[in-house]
């Protein structure tokens, strides 16, 4: 079964998805093998791999040596066309439809079909919505592009549905990487009503409880980075997450 037919049968089967992002530029490789065990027996269903600024070589090392520790899939979340290695085992094929910046939306992707050509990588087509979150985020930084307003929720809801008319496979809303709070309950449960395809919520999510609400409005996989690099103890606090018992 491939990536996307396993996050569909657990949409399918309101089974919550998590995973846990790795920034190679914030990830100390000496570190993989127990931080990956932290990841084995925690909740995390799958691992994403990505930054917005990433130096070339460093993605591909660290996914290698994250292969060897784990049976999870690793999928590539990346923030540049240089982040893209054949070494794991999907890539999230990103467009940033919040924004208004072509490179995000169609020029990146035809400068990557030279590195997918011949490669083994599961690409998912993936519509990525930058909402604020408090903060001025590195992806708004990097891509020269705004975030919509958490107060414009019309919006934020026919870009993603557009999104999705457009033949997008997953509709990823994020509040950039330690958003000061993450997407609004009301904005996930708006957007899921509207959509058919799989929803993944992440930014700014640090505690249990933030996690819980994501799921409950809605999101069938949720994505967190910055609680874990800022205190690994918080692999055991999500252990006390309803949702544990429905690790697949
Ligand atoms: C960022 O959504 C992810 O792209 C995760 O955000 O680092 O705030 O958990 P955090």
């Amino acid at each position: 079964m491939t990536i996307y037919q396993n996050i569909q049968k657990a949409k399918l089967n309101g089974e919550k998805l998590f995973a846990v992002l790795i920034d190679p530029d914030k990830f100390t490789i000496a570190n993989t093998a127990a931080f990956i065990l932290k990841v084995n027996i925690s909740i995390a269903t799958h691992i994403f791999i990505g930054g917005s600024t990433v130096d070339e070589s460093s993605t591909e090392l660290l996914v290698q040596e994250i292969k060897k520790h784990t049976i999870l899939p690793v999928i590539l979340f990346p923030g540049d066309v240089s982040q893209i290695t054949n070494a794991a085992d999907g890539l999230l094929f990103l467009s940033l439809l919040s924004g208004r910046n072509p490179e995000y939306l169609i020029g990146k992707h035809v400068e990557a079909v030279s590195k997918l050509r011949g490669s083994n990588l599961e690409v998912i087509p993936t519509g990525y919505v930058l909402i604020d979150g408090g903060v001025k985020t590195a992806v708004s930084k990097v891509t020269n592009t705004e975030a919509i307003s958490n107060g414009n929720i019309q919006t934020i809801i026919d870009t993603a549905k557009a999104g999705e008319l457009l033949g997008m496979k997953l509709m990823y809303l994020e509040a950039g990487s330690g958003a000061k709070y993450p997407v609004f309950e009301e904005i996930i449960q708006q957007v899921k009503n509207e959509l058919n395809i799989p929803l993944i919520v992440g930014g700014g999510i640090k505690s249990v409880s933030q996690l819980e609400k994501a799921y409950n409005s809605g999101a069938d996989m949720v994505i967190v980075g910055t609680a874990f690099e800022e205190d690994e103890s918080f692999f055991e606090e999500i252990q006390s997450s309803l949702f544990y018992t429905q690790k697949l």
